[in-house]
């Protein structure tokens, strides 16, 4: 057969990298072919999210930061601070942690889908006109987010103006000026020459970003059991490929940003500056556990067990 995945990133992009590494493993394995649809060419994040539910599409791409508005548990990866910066420990955290691999998959069952692996896109970073040093650089900077509503709360705490758009009216919007900031990891804040419509760049060290691939429930199901499990299997080598793929990959990012446009300033924010930031962290975590589903507390709390797990809980 051959079986449709759809992702939200251009096919050189990191999410692009595991599909294609995804393909490579199920076509060297079985007799199915995939096919891979980047950013574009099915619709914006929720379009292909419902077509992976309704079975239009058999693999999808979503990022919590879209998928929050689907399943409410999924905006605890908008908690700021919560996720270590350490790659391994992040690598090694994905891989382990009870709350990812044990408590997410029934709640991404109840809305059809499989949960087949989550995994870390890089630090994320503020990009900006003007300096940001303290949360009151961000007053009245109308700053983008996914469309997630632990985000929206999280920038409000950070002072901003947060807007939700879809991916697809970022640049346009920066162009435009009708929001002035956004966030996203270095390598896409290259790839997609965000750079262009910025002018400052921020590490405030507050997030790590996350995605996740699921198939639809119901084909997954249908499959038989050794062909579950080399799904997996390809999972778990595209896993391994994404992590050592990115290794440097941010340093790398931020040097190419740099020479594409040398009057870029990226400024990483001391341990001092970045505690206002970090103060805010509670009150957000008070925030997911009022609209973050009936699991939000068991989630959020079996999260930092699992950090702590790996050497990366917020008191070590
Ligand atoms: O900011 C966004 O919406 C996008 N950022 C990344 C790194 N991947 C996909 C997502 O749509």
């Amino acid at each position: 057969d051959t079986w449709r995945y759809a992702f939200e990133e251009a096919m050189d992009e990191v999410q692009g990298i595991f599909a294609q590494k995804f393909k490579e493993e199920v076509e060297a394995n079985s007799d199915h072919t995939v096919q891979l649809f980047p950013f574009g060419t099915l619709g914006e994040s929720a379009d292909i999210m419902e077509q992976a539910q309704s079975g239009i599409l058999q693999f999808v791409d979503q990022s919590p930061g879209f998928t929050g508005a689907l399943i409410p548990e999924a905006q605890v990866f908008f908690v700021p601070y919560l996720l270590p910066q350490d790659e391994e420990q992040l690598a090694t955290f994905f891989e382990e942690s009870k709350a990812i691999n044990e408590m997410f998959p029934p709640l991404y069952e109840e809305q059809g889908l499989k949960l087949l692996t989550m995994f870390p896109e890089g630090e994320v970073m503020m990009t900006t006109q003007e300096p940001v040093e303290a949360p009151e650089d961000l007053n009245e900077v109308k700053f983008r987010v996914m469309t997630n509503p632990l985000l929206v709360e999280s920038y409000q705490a950070f002072g901003a103006t947060p807007t939700p758009l879809p991916w697809g009216e970022v640049y346009g919007g920066l162009q435009t000026g009708i929001i002035q900031g956004q966030e996203n990891p270095a390598f896409f804040i290259e790839s997609t020459k965000m750079y262009e419509v910025t002018d400052y760049i921020t590490r405030a060290g507050h997030n790590n970003f996350t995605t996740a691939v699921m198939a639809n429930l119901d084909f997954f199901e249908g499959l038989p059991e050794e062909e579950q499990t080399m799904i997996q299997d390809a999972i778990d080598v595209a896993f391994d490929h994404i992590i050592e793929y990115q290794d440097g990959l941010t340093e790398e990012s931020l040097e190419k940003i740099k020479e594409a446009k040398p009057s870029i300033t990226i400024n990483e924010l001391s341990e001092e500056q970045r505690q206002p930031f970090m103060e805010t962290a509670e009150g957000v975590e008070q925030e997911f556990l009022e609209i973050g589903g009936d699991q939000a507390q068991a989630i959020l709390d079996q999260m930092k067990a699992d950090l702590e797990a790996v050497g990366a809980g917020s008191d070590s």
